[in-house]
């Protein structure tokens, strides 16, 4: 079962992971560098039957980041809090004021201005994704800003018009803006390839949860995969993962324990309804997932 080798994962990092400090003050057990990687012909999805994972939750996400969006009202707006501690504790920290998850939430949905003021991100993936700032020359060492790359629908474009290329990429990490950013890209680049007529990528995650993060991140990449795959007429391939600093949280322990009982059990399908006419055109509704009975669900505190 291709599942086994996120648990082996999982358990190599807590048996044999080096600990550090972190940027968060937890503490973790990290390992440097790790492969993974799926098939997902026939519908296959890396979705993780050992724990439930909301899929759905995930999928809005990555729609979210495709309409170049970088403010989590809309989230908010359907219920998803996935991202909403970080903007939170921004809040705290500048207004001294004790508020909980759900008024802050509520707060970001009832009011554009609060929303416009305390939920934006900064220029993270949706941004660089779909509008990837450029600066044009205007003489005497001035610039003014220049129209946006879409590097998403360039990257479609040129698996249409020139599959053989070793340059379809899709990049998070703007050097020059990660200061700007809430937190800089953990899934921070793509690349796509055109083999046997079937679509392939690779992500490379400079940065990986593997707890909370990962299971979200591989769902997320083969769904993009899934998409672009039916966008150019090809059939998805392998997708393989490949992280940087791979690390379990210390305080995690309960859930690691947990999930390294579990055994993996039967293979998860995406069906994609309909053939939405751009990348950009998905809604949750085009989803469906087949054959999913996920043992339950595991709850651990995140690091912010
Ligand atoms: N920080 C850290 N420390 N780890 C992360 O994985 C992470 N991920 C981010 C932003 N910052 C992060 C964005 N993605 C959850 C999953 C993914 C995610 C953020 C949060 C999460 O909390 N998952 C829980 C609850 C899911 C839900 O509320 O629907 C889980 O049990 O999977
Ligand atoms: P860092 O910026 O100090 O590396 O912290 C980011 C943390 O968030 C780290 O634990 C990795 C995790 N993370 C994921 O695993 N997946 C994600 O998609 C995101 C956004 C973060």
């Amino acid at each position: 079962h291709p599942e086994w080798q996120y648990l082996d994962l999982m358990r190599r990092i807590w048996t044999e992971g080096s600990e550090r400090r972190d940027r968060t003050g937890v503490g973790t057990r990290s390992i440097f560098g790790a492969t993974l990687r799926y098939d997902l012909s026939c519908g296959r999805m890396p979705l993780l039957t050992t724990k439930r994972v909301y899929w759905k939750t995930a999928t809005r996400e990555m729609l979210w980041f495709l309409t170049g969006d970088t403010n989590i009202r809309v989230l908010c707006q359907q219920g998803v809090q996935i991202w909403t501690d970080w903007p939170l504790d921004k809040y705290r920290r500048e207004t001294g004021e004790d508020i909980s998850r759900e008024e802050f939430s509520d707060r970001i949905v009832k009011s554009a201005e609060f929303a416009k003021k305390w939920g934006d991100l900064g220029p993270v993936y949706g941004k660089q994704w779909v509008d990837w700032p450029t600066y044009e020359p205007v003489g005497e060492g001035a610039y003014r800003k220049g129209s946006g790359i879409n590097q998403v629908a360039q990257v479609i474009e040129s698996l249409r018009t020139n599959p053989g290329s070793r340059r379809h990429i899709i990049e998070g990490w703007n050097v020059a803006e990660v200061d700007q950013m809430a937190l800089p890209p953990c899934h921070k680049t793509y690349q796509f390839h055109v083999a046997d007529g079937r679509l392939n990528c690779v992500l490379y995650q400079r940065s990986c949860d593997v707890a909370l993060g990962l299971p979200f991140n591989l769902w997320s990449a083969a769904l993009l995969q899934r998409m672009i795959a039916q966008q150019v007429d090809l059939d998805p391939g392998e997708f393989v993962w490949m992280g940087g600093d791979t690390h379990l949280y210390l305080n995690h322990a309960s859930l690691v324990e947990e999930q390294l009982s579990r055994e993996p059990a039967g293979a998860p399908i995406l069906e994609i309804i309909g053939r939405p006419d751009t990348i950009f055109d998905y809604r949750i509704e085009n989803f469906e997932v087949q054959d999913y009975a996920p043992q339950g669900a595991l709850k651990a505190p995140i690091a912010v």
